[in-house]
Formats: structure tokens, C-alpha cells, sequence
């Protein structure tokens, strides 16, 4: 800002989500309306979040964003929505210490600059687009005063992003499809809070940190167009598994989870196979990890360990305990030694799995 200009900053920070639900394919794309309802846990955001500061000043002559330190253009239609929809609820601001009074006639002349961080890798399928927009839509809205309650912040976060409208709450989060064609029913609530179940432990394998090559966006589109079981999946399959999942998650019943989780997320790389051409996001390793975790599952009867994985070859592993999350490091540091470079990192979320 120039010399004698005012700049006014906010900041936020929201973490990523884990689908144990998924959300794959959409009934319109404009609106990012889905073809079924998804359930997510929101991560610890000590591990996996964007970090955001957006400023304001009559100074900045346009809207322009940095993500991790390199200009980014603001121009696709997806930040334009967020921009907007922010800023027609923006409200008055005044900022007595700083001598700033900002009406809320005035958002519409004003220009913003914002610089957001991921401290992880960004598309290599770990949901960063879905951190990066809730954070987004949060940190405007902080910034422009909007009092819109959270159900409504995640309906724009969603115009971002579909699962970032998950990653506006902590804790166990749906994302309900909606029935509306306008979309205002498509939001996010939450199921249970981030201190709700406490015990469980996210253990995220990464097997590549490498830039993913389908999007989730042109794959989840090819997906809708030429997969018979993906409408299968979304009118049969997902409404009663959402059903039971919610049960799981209300009752803390780690079988039930753990089955839910496991099923769902084969059934997604299987709605991917089924796309013509077929998409390929687990690899060998991945299909390795799994057989480690079913082959152990099986060893004790019942279940010990949940697997996902989202569009890329990353393991999302979810352990009932502390003990059993160790177990399953000591498996894989066997399986996968060091100097073995299949797997790059592990990334635990201690304890809580939530901000
Ligand atoms: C999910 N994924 O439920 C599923 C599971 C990937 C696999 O949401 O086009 O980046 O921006 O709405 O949200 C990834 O899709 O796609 C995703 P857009 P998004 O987490």
C-alpha cells in the first residue's frame, strides 16, 4: 500500500477433510451440485490446513492472489463465485484503533489481496483445494464482517470446491446434496463435534507426493458421463450407507466405521475403473498397503485399522487406538523399510484427529 493508505488484514486457518462417504460426480457442474450426500472427518490442522491472510486497501487496484508464495490467477469462474457471493453479504467494518470505517456500499469498490499457504503437498490427492477454499471463503468472510452462519458460508466455500464446503466445521462433517436446483440446499452440517471420539488416530502413508494426473474435477465429470455404476452408486448404494455411517459415527462403533470406510472407498476406485477411459489414482503400493490391512483384519476377526483413499495413491489409514496405530506403523515401517522408497513419509495425527 502506498504511503498514507490504510490496509486491513485477517487471517484464518482451516484444515483438510478425509471422505469416509465420497463424493464423486456432480449434477451440475456451474453450481457444484453432487449426485450424492458425502461424509468427511475434518483433519487436525496441525498437520494438514491452509493458512490464509487476506488484506484490503484502497491502494490495490485489483484482486490477486499468491498460494505458497507464487502469484496464482484469480480469473476461473470458481474464485470469481466465492469473491462475489463474499462480498454481496459484506457489512459495515470499523476499526476505531486504526481510524478505519469501511460502509458496506464501499466492498464493492474495494480491492483484495490475499496469500495462502498449504504446509502439504498440494494436489498430490491429499484435498488441498478443499482446505484452501474453506479457508478462503472463512478468512473474506471474517475480513468483510459477514454474519452468515456456517451452513451458509459452506454452501459458497462448495462453489469453490465441492468437498471444501466439508472443511468450514471440525469434527464429523455431511455434506447433504440438496434437492434445490439453486443449490441453496446443498450445504455442509456438522454430525459430531471434534471432541466427539476422541480416541482415534490418522495415519497417512504418503506414497506419492507427486502432482496427480487426473483432476478430480475432469475425472469425477468423465465419471458421470460414461459409468453405469457410478448412477448405481449414487441412487442405491450411498443413501443407505450414509444412513448407517451417521449411526457409526453417533455410537462410536469402530466395526461399523472401519466396514463402512473401506467399502465405500474400493466402491469410488471402482466407479474410477468403470469410467471410460478407465482412471487409474491407487498404485501398487497402494493396492500393498491394503492387502496389509485386510490380511490383518482378517488375522484378528475383527476389524483394527480403516483405509481410504481419495484421487491419488495415498494410504488415509484410521486407527481405533493409540496401540493399534502403532501396530500399524510397525507393520508398515516392516513392510516399507526406509532406505525401500516407495513411501516417502508418514504423517500421524496424534490423538485427535480434529481442530
Ligand atoms: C471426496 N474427492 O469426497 C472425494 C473423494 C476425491 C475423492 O472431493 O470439482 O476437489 O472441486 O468439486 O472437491 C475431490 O473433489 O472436486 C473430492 P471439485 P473436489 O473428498
Amino acid at each position: 500500500a502506498e504511503e498514507g493508505q490504510w490496509v486491513l488484514m485477517a487471517t484464518g486457518r482451516s484444515p483438510t477433510n478425509i471422505a469416509v462417504i465420497k463424493y464423486w460426480g456432480k449434477r451440475d457442474e456451474a453450481l457444484i451440485l453432487p449426485v450424492n450426500d458425502s461424509i468427511s472427518v475434518t483433519l487436525d490442522p496441525d498437520h494438514l490446513s491452509a493458512t490464509t491472510t487476506v488484506a484490503v486497501s484502497p491502494s490495490f487496484p485489483s484482486d490477486r492472489m499468491w498460494l505458497n508464495g507464487k502469484e496464482i490467477s484469480l480469473s476461473g469462474g470458481r474464485f470469481q463465485n466465492c469473491l462475489r457471493e463474499i462480498r454481496k453479504r459484506a457489512r459495515d467494518v470499523e476499526d476505531e484503533k486504526k481510524g478505519i470505517s469501511i460502509k458496506k456500499e464501499d466492498w464493492d469498490k474495494l480491492h483484495v489481496h490475499i496469500a495462502s499457504y498449504n504446509n502439504f503437498p498440494t494436489a498430490a490427492g491429499l484435498a488441498s483445494s478443499a482446505a484452501g477454499f474453506a479457508c478462503l471463503v472463512f478468512t473474506l468472510g471474517k475480513l468483510m464482517n459477514v454474519k452468515e452462519d456456517y451452513g451458509e458460508l459452506s454452501s459458497i466455500a462448495r462453489q469453490g470446491s465441492g468437498s471444501a464446503c466439508r472443511s468450514i466445521y471440525g469434527g464429523f462433517v455431511k455434506w447433504c446434496m440438496g434437492k434445490n436446483n439453486d443449490g441453496s440446499d446443498s450445504i455442509a452440517v456438522q454430525l459430531a463435534d471434534e471432541a466427539h471420539w476422541n480416541d482415534l488416530v490418522i495415519i497417512i502413508a504418503v506414497v506419492s507426493s507427486k502432482q496427480k494426473e487426473t483432476s478430480s474435477t475432469s475425472g469425477m465429470r468423465d465419471s458421470v458421463e460414461t459409468s453405469p455404476l457410478l448412477q448405481y452408486r449414487a441412487q442405491t448404494i450411498v443413501p443407505n450407507r450414509v444412513l448407517k455411517m451417521e449411526e457409526a459415527i453417533k455410537s462410536r462403533n469402530f466395526e461399523s466405521f472401519a466396514r463402512l470406510t473401506c467399502a465405500d472407498s474400493n466402491q469410488f476406485h471402482a466407479v474410477c475403473m468403470d469410467t471410460s477411459p478407465p482412471i487409474f489414482y491407487m498404485n501398487d503400493t497402494s493396492h500393498r498397503i491394503i492387502s496389509l490391512v485386510e490380511k490383518w483384519n482378517q488375522s484378528e476377526g475383527t476389524l483394527q485399522i480403516a483405509y481410504t483413499f481419495d484421487a491419488g495413491p495415498n494410504a488415509v489409514l484410521i486407527a481405533p487406538n493409540r496401540k493399534n496405530a502403532t501396530l500399524l506403523l510397525q507393520k508398515l515401517l516392516y513392510c516399507f523399510p526406509p532406505q525401500h522408497n516407495d513411501l516417502s513419509s508418514y504423517m500421524v495425527g496424534d490423538k485427535s484427529i480434529l481442530s
